[in-house]
């Protein structure tokens, strides 16, 4: 069984075997996550980011979907790109920002990762509401295979940690 945990601060200062980015669809970089992770990770991760689009991904990583690259400089042995949702009132955007969990995680599974941190996808620049992206994230991480052993939530100030650990509560 996967086991999840709540820590409170910079996912970047994090070591795990695998770091997930909430990238954009260019995987070319961005602010928030996106930003701390490249700056952290170094020039090896945006050459392997230039390479998948390059090859695979030529039209850009699509919303809801995975993929790996090394950590560079990051205490992790992978980079984990994924692509949110924006978040919109007028349409149900749910699914996709579960599928960027399960996603990530069977990438993960796929990679031999055993610990996998997590920052809250779509959060930010993308406006998702904290309390509901907080409910679909665990419930997505709750509902995947338990192909990894730990997966941790990476949340950047009390709010976001708090959001989540009431609906780590609430089960
Ligand atoms: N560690 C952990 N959490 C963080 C960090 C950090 N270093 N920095 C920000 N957060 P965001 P998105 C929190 O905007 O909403 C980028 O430009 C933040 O407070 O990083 O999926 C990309 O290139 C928020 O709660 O990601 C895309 O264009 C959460 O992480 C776009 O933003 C996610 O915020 C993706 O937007």
């Amino acid at each position: 069984m996967t086991s999840i945990t709540l820590v409170q601060g910079d996912i970047t200062r994090q070591h795990a075997d695998a770091l997930v980015n909430a990238a954009n669809s260019s995987l070319l970089g961005g602010g928030g996550v996106d930003g701390a992770i490249h700056r952290r990770g170094g020039p090896a991760v945006l050459a392997e980011c230039r390479a998948l689009r390059a090859s695979r991904y030529g039209k850009g990583l699509p919303t809801g979907q995975a993929v790996a690259t090394t950590a560079g400089d990051l205490d992790a042995r992978w980079v984990i790109h994924t692509v949110g949702p924006v978040w919109s009132p007028t349409e149900d955007r749910s699914d996709l920002l579960a599928s960027c969990y399960r996603e990530s995680l069977r990438v993960a599974g796929e990679l031999g990762a055993r610990t996998v941190a997590f920052p809250a996808i779509s959060t930010g620049v993308y406006r998702w509401p904290m309390r509901d992206a907080a409910r679909i994230a665990l419930e997505a991480v709750r509902s995947a295979p338990a192909a990894v052993e730990e997966v941790r939530f990476v949340l950047f100030d009390t709010s976001a940690y708090e959001a989540f650990a009431r609906q780590l509560d609430d089960r």
